[in-house]
C-alpha cells in the first residue's frame, strides 16, 4: 500500500472533482513517465476517494455531496481506461479458468470490481462480466449456463452487501454450489462476513485477490 505521506492528497483531490474530466489523463501519463506501475496509481487515486468517501459521510460536516462522488466515479473510469494497457500481462498459453463477476442487486459501485476483471484477465483467466445491480435469478441462471470456475461478487453498501449470502443460498437450492468457487469483496465486506455468508473465499483488493483465485483453482501462488 501506498503511503499517505507520499501521495500529494490536494493534487489528487482535484484531479478527481475536475468537472471537465481533463486533469486525469495528464496525472496518470506523469505518474506512468515516473515510473509508477499502474496499481501505484489506482492506490493513490483510491486515497482520494476514500476522502471523498468520509467526507461525504460525515453529516456534521459535510465536504462533498453526491455530485461529487459522481464526478470522481466517472474520473476514475478514465483513468483505468487510460492505465489498462500499462497492466503487465501475464497471459499464459492456457487459459488458467473463467471468472463470472458482478456487482449485487441495488448496488452500482463497479470501479472497483473493474479493476479486479483488469487483474485477472491480465493474468491468464477469462473474466465474463455481468455489471451492477445483478440479482441473483441472473447470477444462478449464467453459472448454470457457462459454468464457470469462479464467482466473484462485489458489493461496497452495507445495505447490499448481505445480498451476497442471498446468491450463496440461490446457487445451492439449486444444486450448483459445490460447482463453482464463490468469491466475495468490496469496502462492505469483510473475511468475517464472507465466511459467515457460505463464501470460499474474501479477498481485500484486487491483487488479493487475483491471487486467492489461483489458490480457488488449485494453482500454486
Ligand atoms: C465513486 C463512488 C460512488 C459512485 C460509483 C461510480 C461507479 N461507477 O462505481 C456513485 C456516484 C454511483 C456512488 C453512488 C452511491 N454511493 Co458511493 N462511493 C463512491 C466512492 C467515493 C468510491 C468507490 C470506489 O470506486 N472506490 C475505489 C475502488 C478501487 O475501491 P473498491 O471499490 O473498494 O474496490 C477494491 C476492493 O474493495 C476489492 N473489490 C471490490 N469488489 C470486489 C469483488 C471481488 C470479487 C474481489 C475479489 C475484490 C473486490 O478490490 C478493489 C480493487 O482493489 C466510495 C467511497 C470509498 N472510498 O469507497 C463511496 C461509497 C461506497 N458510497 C456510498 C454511498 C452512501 C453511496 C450512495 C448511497 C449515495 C447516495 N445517497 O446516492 C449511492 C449508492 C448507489 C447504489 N445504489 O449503488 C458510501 C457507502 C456507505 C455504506 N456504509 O454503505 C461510501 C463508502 C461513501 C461514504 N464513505 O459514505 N458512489
Amino acid at each position: 500500500m501506498i503511503k499517505m505521506e507520499k501521495v500529494d492528497l490536494k493534487k489528487i483531490l482535484s484531479l478527481l472533482l475536475d468537472f471537465k474530466g481533463e486533469k486525469i489523463k495528464g496525472y496518470c501519463l506523469e505518474r506512468l513517465q515516473e515510473g509508477a506501475d499502474a496499481y501505484e496509481i489506482f492506490n493513490e487515486l483510491s486515497l482520494g476517494l476514500e476522502e471523498i468517501g468520509k467526507g461525504y459521510e460525515n453529516e456534521k460536516e459535510k465536504r462533498y455531496f453526491t455530485s461529487d462522488l459522481i464526478v470522481s466515479g466517472r474520473n476514475m473510469k478514465r483513468a483505468i481506461e487510460i492505465l489498462k494497457p500499462h497492466i503487465k500481462s501475464k497471459k499464459s498459453v492456457n487459459e488458467k479458468g473463467v471468472v463470472l463477476l458482478g456487482t449485487v442487486k441495488g448496488d452500482v459501485h463497479d470501479i472497483g470490481k473493474m479493476i479486479v476483471g483488469i487483474t485477472l484477465e491480465a493474468n491468464g483467466f477469462r473474466v465474463i462480466d455481468l455489471g451492477v445491480d445483478v440479482d441473483k435469478e441472473r447470477f444462478v441462471k449464467k453459472v448454470d449456463e457457462i459454468n464457470p470456475d469462479i464467482l466473484g461478487l462485489s458489493a461496497l453498501l452495507t445495505s447490499t452487501a448481505p445480498y451476497m449470502k442471498e446468491v450463496i443460498e440461490a446457487l445451492k437450492s439449486h444444486n450448483l454450489r459445490d460447482k463453482v468457487k464463490v468469491i466475495v469483496g468490496g469496502r462492505a465486506v469483510t473475511e468475517n462476513l464472507a465466511l459467515k455468508w457460505g463464501a470460499d473465499a474474501y479477498a481485500q483488493d484486487s491483487i488479493d485477490g487475483l491471487k486467492k483465485c489461483l489458490a480457488l483453482i488449485g494453482e500454486r501462488v
